[in-house]
């Protein structure tokens, strides 16, 4: 056999092998490392090339026009092959990337507004309606607004060390919201206002108290209204529009006669039973009635201390703890479950 033959009869060979190898490629790095093997500046044709120096010159001509055609066949190939192969790659990562749009969605978690949050807010949207203006004050305060300005007598067991949270500094942790209410009056006075004018003050306050049904922090709502000939009358209506508004149904009330430094008279205010619509059960011990707040009417030396003439203007006030009122709303057998936090408790009544 020539050189000649010869080399054609390889150039062949490698071709036909070139072309069953870059079908057979599995990826574009096997067909890469081909592309190197046959046609790199090492590769195999290059390897069949020197046998080209063998050749008569005459011959050269022929041989490299063969190897011209066999380069320009195979870099056919090879991109043909890189197409089908990178289509393929392509398909394998919409597969992967797939998206189930019918899947349910992941849930977010949620937070909920505590029930007692959920109460007061309630509470003073109720007041809010009948005109009242919401207000609020500072949860540290001094023994003037939180005591003396309420006729609150210094030897009173109220002002005790072991009653009330004292700073060494002489002020205090507010034992009721009362102190917002003398604050609302005297800011009245101050910009020359005058009666009528009607509050309603809810927040946090704080007791030196912890058993089954105390906590030493827990929420007050106050309300109370100033004006010429307020009577008990404008109590007992507020009141019982209050409560009604509040149980979502019409409850009967009734005053009971009771004590208080800031309020005279006084009056413990029950509604009729809830739980069995006064019938008697366990929670009203019999009596088809629960004790639900405090009032009466603004006593002559509060009024005095804000400034405001007692012969001339009346108010009644009356105040409540938000806790016991939810519990009673909602059923709630224990005050404790307000402040652990459990989240199956919070989950069920928050909103
Ligand atoms: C001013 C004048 C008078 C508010 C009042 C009560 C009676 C009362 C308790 C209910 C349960 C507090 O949370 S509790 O322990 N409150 O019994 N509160 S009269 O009297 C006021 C308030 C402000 C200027």
């Amino acid at each position: 056999m020539s050189e000649l033959e010869s080399l054609n009869e390889q150039l062949d060979r490698l071709r036909e092998q070139a072309l069953q190898d870059f079908a057979a490629a599995a990826g574009l790095d096997e067909l890469e490392q081909l592309r190197v093997r046959y046609l790199g500046k090492k590769g195999k044709l290059t390897e069949v090339l020197k046998g080209v120096g063998r050749l008569a010159p005459e011959q050269r001509p022929l041989i490299g026009k063969v190897v011209n055609e066999i380069k320009q066949l195979l870099a056919e190939a090879l991109a043909g092959r890189e197409r089908e192969l990178q289509a393929v790659a392509e398909q394998q990562r919409i597969e992967a990337e797939r998206i189930d749009v019918t899947l349910p969605g992941r849930k977010l978690p949620q937070g909920a507004i505590h029930p007692v949050q959920q109460g007061l807010e309630e509470m003073t949207a109720i007041f809010r309606q009948l005109g009242f203006t919401v207000a609020e004050g500072p949860e540290i305060e001094d023994e003037f607004h939180n005591f003396d300005a309420l006729n609150i007598q210094p030897e009173h067991p109220a002002r005790a060390m072991h009653d009330t949270f004292f700073f060494a500094d002489g002020h205090l942790l507010r034992t009721h919201t009362s102190p917002v209410q003398i604050r609302a009056m005297q800011s009245l006075i101050k910009r020359g206002g005058t009666p009528p004018v009607a509050v309603v003050a809810p927040g946090r306050v704080y007791r030196c108290d912890y058993d089954m049904t105390h906590s030493p922090m827990f929420h007050q709502v106050e309300v109370f209204q100033v004006g010429r000939d307020i009577s008990m009358a404008h109590l007992k209506g507020v009141l019982k529009f209050f409560l009604s508004s509040y149980f979502g149904k019409a409850l009967p009330i009734r005053l009971r006669p009771s004590y208080f430094p800031f309020t005279e008279p006084s009056a413990e205010v029950d509604i009729g039973c809830v739980f069995c619509d006064g019938k008697g059960c366990r929670v009203c011990k019999q009596t088809g009635w629960l004790e639900v707040l405090g009032s009466g009417m603004i006593h002559p030396n509060v009024l005095q201390a804000v400034g405001i003439d007692h012969r001339e203007y009346s108010g009644f006030a009356f105040g409540l703890g938000v806790e016991r009122l939810v519990m009673l709303k909602h059923g709630i057998p224990d005050l404790r479950l307000f402040f652990e936090n459990d989240v199956r408790f919070l989950r069920r009544m928050g909103s």
